[in-house]
């Protein structure tokens, strides 16, 4: 027996994009419905990014939902750069008026996932089968299995917010699809480790030997990342290699005091860019992961994940509100366009901070000049910080 259910919209996936979206509707009086293949333990205790922008502060605190965040979260007000044997800072604050909040995207994750269910809405974790059908049409549905039940959710919009590898994309037929892909030739080795931060700010470091990344997650925990090569496997790398590695690549002339501590957590990133346009099809609106990847270098995917759905909650509005689907027409393009805007950020960053195999003498030398560029121009200095900050939500 099928146990057919109706709703405004149905999200798949209950990550940054999924779980602020579904505040966003719920604030417009809109009726929505969160499926998601994962458990409530398992997605909370997911560890990936650590930077949120000013505009994804700003949004949560407007939503209501950064209590927490505003007691727990860390301000930064710069970031540093070490290369060529110094570290140089960049003044986010002063460069822009505004700040960078280190918090982790699980303690977001958690924050989003306990208001919803305080409101008494609906969100069921651990479906299966979750198949999309009549996309094209007005009256799409979702399948899904869900403890032991099979269901069919019929709705107006199918919101697709399951991240990189969900069911959402790949439901648009082939060919209606562009894809524009970049797989680089190295990868993120991160940890988590129990050993509280030396440095009050993060630190890039651009290393002959290979990129480094200092963060943090809270007064006692860091977060540490590696260049390794695009295949390596975790295997290769004992507790004390991790350490003699970052302690060849984070120091400068000035030394560095990189306090060790208990190894929590450990894996590797892939490093890649990747776009799907357009990011709608028919009454499917895809946002986040799910249309878009950016190589982590920009501390970006989550915050671009949020800008989708500011865009995606107002074209839902204006449909159902208004009958008016112009917002639905330009959902894509608007997304898109500070999409490719956050794309060539990564890149760009990406490409001036790490080692590449095979590279010679004269492209480490452009590399080395251009961050001495962007660290002591006040005009490339702003350009970074811009960004890093994050540019504003909606259509700009
Ligand atoms: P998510 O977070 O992947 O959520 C998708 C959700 O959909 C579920 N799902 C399904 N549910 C139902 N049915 C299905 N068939 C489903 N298939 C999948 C999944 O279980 C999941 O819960 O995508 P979303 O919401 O678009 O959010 C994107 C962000 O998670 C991602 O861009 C960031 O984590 C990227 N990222 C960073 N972003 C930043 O803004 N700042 C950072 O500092 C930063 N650092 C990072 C990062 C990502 C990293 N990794 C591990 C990829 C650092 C790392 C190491
Ligand atoms: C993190 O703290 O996980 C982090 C910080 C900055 C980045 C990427 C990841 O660019």
């Amino acid at each position: 027996m099928v146990r057919v259910e109706r709703s405004e919209v149905a999200i798949i996936g209950a990550g940054p994009a999924g779980l602020v979206l579904a505040h966003l509707l719920a604030r417009a009086g809109i009726d929505c419905v969160v499926l998601e293949e994962r458990s409530r333990n398992y997605v909370q205790s997911r560890v990936r990014a650590g930077v949120l922008e000013h505009p994804t502060v700003e949004l949560l605190r407007q939503l209501g939902l950064a209590e927490r965040l505003d007691r727990e979260a860390m301000t930064h007000r710069g970031i540093e750069f070490a290369f060529a044997g110094q570290r140089r800072r960049i003044d986010l604050e002063a460069l822009t008026g505004k700040c960078i909040s280190v918090y982790g995207q699980q303690e977001v994750v958690k924050d989003l996932i306990g208001s919803w269910l305080d409101l008494g809405a609906v969100l069921r974790f651990e479906v299966s089968d979750v198949a999309l059908h009549d996309v094209h049409r007005e009256h799409p549905s979702v399948t899904y299995r869900h403890e032991g039940e099979s269901h069919r959710l019929e709705v107006a919009i199918v919101a697709g917010c399951d991240g990189f590898h969900g069911v959402s994309r790949p439901s648009v037929p082939a060919g209606a699809l562009e894809v524009a892909d970049r797989v680089y030739p190295f990868a993120w080795l991160g940890i988590l480790a129990e050993a509280a931060p030396t440095n009050e700010e993060l630190i890039y470091s651009s290393h002959e030997r290979g990129f480094a990344l200092y963060s943090m997650r809270s007064p006692s925990v860091t977060r540490l990342y590696l260049q390794v090569p695009a295949d390596e496997s975790l295997a290769n790398w004992s507790e004390a290699r991790i350490w003699d590695e970052l302690a060849i690549r984070l120091p400068t002339d000035a030394g560095f005091d990189l306090r060790q501590g208990p190894i929590i957590e450990r894996g590797i990133t892939t490093m890649r860019g990747f776009v799907a346009s357009p990011m709608r099809h028919g009454r499917l609106l895809l946002a986040g992961d799910a249309a878009h990847i950016v190589p982590p270098t920009g501390a970006k995917g989550l915050n671009l994940a949020v800008a989708d759905v500011v865009v995606l909650a107002a074209a839902v509005a204006r449909l159902l509100h208004e009958h008016d689907e112009t917002g639905l027409v330009e959902y894509s393009a608007v997304c898109l366009r500070r999409v490719w805007r956050v794309q060539r950020f990564s890149a760009w960053m990406t490409t001036m901070l790490h080692r590449l195999d095979g590279e010679d003498r004269f492209a480490r030398q452009l590399q080395l000049a251009e961050l001495d560029q962007v660290t002591t121009s006040v005009a490339a200095s702003t350009a970074l910080a811009e960004n890093y900050v994050g540019l504003p939500f909606g259509p700009h």
